[in-house]
C-alpha cells in the first residue's frame, strides 16, 4: 500500500569500534550494498570535519590548537548536534543513516582522560537514538599488525585501550559486538545482515533520544 510506503522512516545504523578495526572500510561498503538492494543509505561520519565546528576539531586533532578537555568535548558534541536536523530530514525521508562514530566515542575519548563519564554523556542526552549500534572489537596487538598510529591526538595504545574500557561501560544489552579479525569481505557479509534486518525493523517505530538525566 503506497501510505505505508510513503511513511517508512530509514533506520539509524552507527557503527563503533576501536580505531583500526575497520569501522570506515565497513561503513563505505555498507552503505553501497544497501544501495544495490533497493535501499535509500547515506554515510555520515564524526567528527564531520567540513562544518566550522569540524575544522577547529581537526586542528585540534592534528596538535595544531590547544583546548581545555571538556570545551574539546562540547565541541565534537556541538558537531553531532549541528547535523541532527539533516539527519532527521533523511531519516524521515526513507533514508537509512550508516554513521562512523558517534556519541559512545564522544563519551569514551573525553573519559578516557579521566573527566567524569556521566558529566561526558550529558551534552549528548537527546541525540536521535540508534536502531543497531554495531561494535568492532579487535585485539590490540591485532590492530597494530594493521597499521602504525599516525602523528594525531589521542593514536597512542595506552589512551586506547582506556577507551576500548570506557566502551565496555557505556555498551548496552542490544549492541551487536562483531569480531573485526575477519576478511573485509567476511565482516562485510555479517554486517550487511544485521544492517538489512534493522532496516526493515525499524521503518514503523518512533525514533527515541539516547540517554536521559539521571
Ligand atoms: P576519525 O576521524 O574517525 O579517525 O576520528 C578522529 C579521532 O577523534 C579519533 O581518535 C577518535 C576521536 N573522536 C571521535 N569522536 C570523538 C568525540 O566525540 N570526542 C573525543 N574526545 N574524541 C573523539
Amino acid at each position: 500500500r503506497s501510505y505505508s510506503m510513503a511513511s517508512a522512516r530509514g533506520a539509524l545504523i552507527v557503527l563503533e569500534g576501536v580505531d583500526h578495526s575497520g569501522k570506515t572500510t565497513q561503513c563505505m561498503k555498507l552503505v553501497e550494498a544497501l544501495k544495490k538492494h533497493g535501499k535509500k543509505a547515506e554515510l555520515i561520519r564524526f567528527p564531520d570535519r567540513t562544518t566550522a565546528i569540524g575544522s577547529v576539531i581537526n586542528d585540534y586533532l592534528g596538535n595544531k590548537c590547544e583546548l581545555h578537555d571538556f570545551a574539546i568535548h562540547l565541541l565534537f558534541s556541538a558537531n553531532r548536534w549541528e547535523a541532527v536536523p539533516r539527519m532527521e530530514k533523511l531519516l524521515s525521508e526513507g533514508t537509512s543513516l550508516i554513521v562512523d562514530r558517534y556519541a559512545y566515542s564522544g563519551v569514551a575519548f573525553t573519559a578516557a582522560k579521566g573527566l567524569d563519564m556521566k558529566r561526558c554523556q550529558h551534552s549528548d542526552i537527546g541525540l536521535p537514538r540508534p536502531d543497531l549500534v554495531i561494535y568492532l572489537t579487535l585485539p590490540p596487538e591485532e590492530a597494530a599488525k594493521r597499521s602504525e598510529y599516525g602523528g594525531e591526538r589521542y593514536e597512542q595504545t595506552d589512551f586506547q585501550e582506556k577507551v576500548a574500557e570506557n566502551f565496555k561501560v557505556l555498551q548496552e544489552k542490544d549492541w551487536k559486538i562483531v569480531n573485526a579479525n575477519q576478511t573485509i569481505e567476511e565482516l562485510h557479509t555479517h554486517i550487511l545482515e544485521l544492517a538489512m534486518e534493522a532496516v526493515t525493523k525499524s521503518s514503523c517505530q518512533p525514533i527515541l533520544p539516547l540517554w536521559k538525566h539521571t
